[in-house]
């Protein structure tokens, strides 16, 4: 029996469209459940919206639609997002259905029935919008102490959760369970709040001031509590009161995913909750931390709300997705900024990934063929076993962090055989290998050792990046079922030889911030005045600039200014005729590291080929060639 991965996210309000705070919470759990797939567990992965209450209620009166017909609008709005950001979901709950809606009365009527529900004439402070009552000693300035909106005294009769009677219980329970409530702060905070007497919980509203909720079972002028109603979503759905054989399967819960802002909801209402109804506990909540952006708290009215499917469109769906994860780690606070994930985007995406895979392939394609060649076992390499060894740590040092919900750790695990894939390349110079007939097999294991890097980089970036690994796949040439469990038990030498690639267009365009509105955070300058005629930076970026190393150099015959240079730029050698000679002599400029432009069209100068063209100052006459200050790679990229 494979085991099974129970993950859920808050169902979220529909009070207003999503952002991304909810893309987040979505995508963390989206990563989990591709992961535990992909590793041979079976997951379930829940998701949904919480559809009742005030704010939902008030939403609608806005618009002065009916709150059902308001939600089934919302509603579209999260689903669709869903499928932009390839999110994985099993089962998508609204808290109106009538599966979610039933249980919620079975419990209310089995906790009445049991004693621990009862009715009580209640005077209290109410906030309208946490819907919530306060007594007098919590309220500050004759204001709720959670939102500081101004709350009102109200006197009604209501019913209640006797939720104080399960403190002790609770306290003994987070404090024997480690991993229960996390990060360790956040149980920290629980705990410290569990200092206090726990009241009882007021779970009804009468219809009078609210009526858009579950009606009570047993008090037909009543709705049910929003939270009382949500909560219970996490047990509806998966057949709770309906379906045993279902039910069992999955619960408890492994993660219940939610931000810090409903920590208290979780970790103590929905705790005791299910104590009283003698279901067993979640195996763990984790809270994780708020995103700011450009430093400051999202909101409508400071306009700075982001919207994560124009992100999707703007930098990529993948893009966006490892961006959020690996930027700030998980169970803390952080800042969106676009200039943040541009960086992000170019440097790690475009350039370490997009390099080594364009890399590799161009030289499957120029040694052999476009046909990954079959490795001969007698190899002696050092590299090789060193790559074979971080990769097969991999899957072990993935399992660690992302059972701690480390994703950024994760993701630098991964980039750890990213770097090894482009380091390897460099050391072992295929290009070298490929001129010297006695090395052919060294160069066939090279090739293979590339694919092979790049087949368990596809593995690993499909839970982050699930379109990217599909790609990847594509340009690779192979198939890969990615619903089977290929990171159960890895092992080296999965790719299969014989592969035809197919290189097709870079994964990751780099992201030209000219092209991007970055405002706030740059203003815009006016333009300089110059009588030089500006270009854009779309024109300047069409330059392919790289460094290179001059292997040998001679003079064009009969040429005074002439010098023919062959020039090593990583994946191969390029003849380049350059006017230098009335500066450098042949022997003086072997060895040099030069700067070329790598995608000029081939011309002839005095009848010789030159495939390029290498950058030196001076105007008229040379006056010195362009070099890099710290010595590079022949083939570095030049920005
Ligand atoms: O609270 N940063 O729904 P909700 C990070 N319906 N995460 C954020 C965020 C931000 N700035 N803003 C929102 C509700 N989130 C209830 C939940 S569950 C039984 C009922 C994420 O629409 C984060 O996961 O207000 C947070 O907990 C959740 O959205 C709140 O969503």
């Amino acid at each position: 029996m494979k085991p099974t991965f129970y993950i859920t996210t808050p169902v979220y309000y529909v009070n207003d469209i999503p952002h991304i705070g909810h893309a987040y919470t979505t995508i963390a759990a989206d990563v989990l459940a591709r992961y535990h797939r992909l590793t041979g567990s079976q997951a379930f992965f829940l998701t949904g919206t919480d559809e009742h209450g005030q704010k939902v209620q008030q939403a609608a009166e806005k618009q002065g639609v009916a709150p059902q017909a308001y939600t089934d609008n919302i509603v579209t709005r999260f689903q669709s997002l869903w499928k932009t950001l390839t999110i994985s979901n099993d089962d998508f709950i609204r808290t109106t259905e009538t599966r979610h809606t039933k249980v919620v009365r079975e419990i209310l009527d089995t906790l009445l029935k049991n004693g621990d529900l009862y009715e009580n004439a209640y005077e209290g402070w109410y906030c309208l919008f946490d819907e919530r009552f306060w007594t007098a000693k919590d309220i500050v300035a004759g204001n709720c102490p959670d939102c500081h909106r101004p709350v009102e005294q109200i006197k009604e009769s209501n019913y209640f959760f006797r939720m104080g009677q399960h403190q002790d219980w609770l306290i003994k329970y987070i404090k024997s369970h480690p991993g229960f409530i996390r990060p360790d702060t956040r149980k920290n905070e629980v705990l410290g709040f569990l200092q206090q007497p726990l009241g009882d919980l007021c779970i009804s509203r009468p219809k009078s001031r609210l009526n858009w909720g579950i009606s009570l079972p047993f008090a037909k002028d009543y709705v049910t509590y929003v939270w009382f109603d949500a909560l219970v979503n996490y047990i509806s759905a998966i057949g709770y009161l309906n379906n045993d054989a279902e039910f069992t399967t999955w619960w408890p819960a492994n993660i219940h995913l939610i931000g810090k802002d409903i920590l208290t909801t979780h970790s103590v209402y929905w705790t005791t909750m299910l104590h009283a109804i003698g279901l067993e506990m979640p195996r763990s909540i984790f809270a994780h931390g708020w995103w700011t952006v450009d430093g400051e708290k999202m909101s409508k009215s400071r306009g700075n709300v982001v919207d994560p499917t124009a992100m999707a469109h703007e930098f990529g769906v993948d893009a966006f997705r490892y961006f959020l994860l690996r930027e700030i780690p998980f169970g803390q606070d952080g800042d969106f900024s676009k200039s943040a994930m541009i960086q992000r985007v170019n440097s790690e995406l475009a350039n370490d990934v997009g390099n080594l895979l364009h890399r590799s392939l161009t030289m499957i394609e120029r040694f052999a063929g476009g046909v990954v060649p079959l490795p001969k076992p007698s190899q002696d390499g050092n590299l090789e076993r060193e790559i074979q060894e971080t990769v097969g740590r991999m899957k072990d040092r993935l399992d660690t962090h992302l059972k701690a919900l480390e994703f950024h750790r994760a993701i630098e695990e991964i980039w750890r055989v990213v770097e090894l894939g482009n380091q390897y390349i460099e050391r072992s110079t295929p290009w070298k290998l490929a001129k010297d007939r006695e090395k052919h097999e060294n160069l066939e294991n090279v090739l293979y050792t590339q694919m092979e890097i790049l087949y368990w980089l596809t593995l690993f970036f499909y839970p982050f990046m699930p379109q990217t690994a599909k790609a990847m796949a594509t340009q690779l040439g192979i198939t890969l079922h990615f619903s089977n469990p290929l990171l159960e038990t890895p092992r080296w030498g999965m790719f299969p030889s014989g592969t035809t690639t197919a290189k097709g267009t870079p994964l990751f365009p780099r992201i030209e911030t000219a092209s991007v509105n970055l405002t706030p955070e740059i203003p815009v300058k006016p333009a300089p005045t110059s009588e030089i005629p500006l270009i854009s930076i779309e024109d300047f970026m069409k330059i392919q600039l790289k460094t290179g190393k001059v292997v040998a150099a001679e003079a064009v015959p009969k040429s005074k200014k002439l010098l023919k240079l062959q020039v090593d730029i990583g994946i191969e050698t390029r003849q380049i005729v350059a006017g230098i000679a009335t500066k450098y002599t042949p022997e003086e400029i072997i060895g040099k590291l030069v700067i070329i432009v790598a995608n000029l069209k081939p011309a002839k100068l005095m009848g010789v080929e030159s495939q390029g063209m290498v950058l030196a100052a001076g105007d008229k006459e040379v006056e010195g060639l362009l070099s890099v200050v710290t010595s590079v790679e022949p083939g570095t990229k030049v920005k």
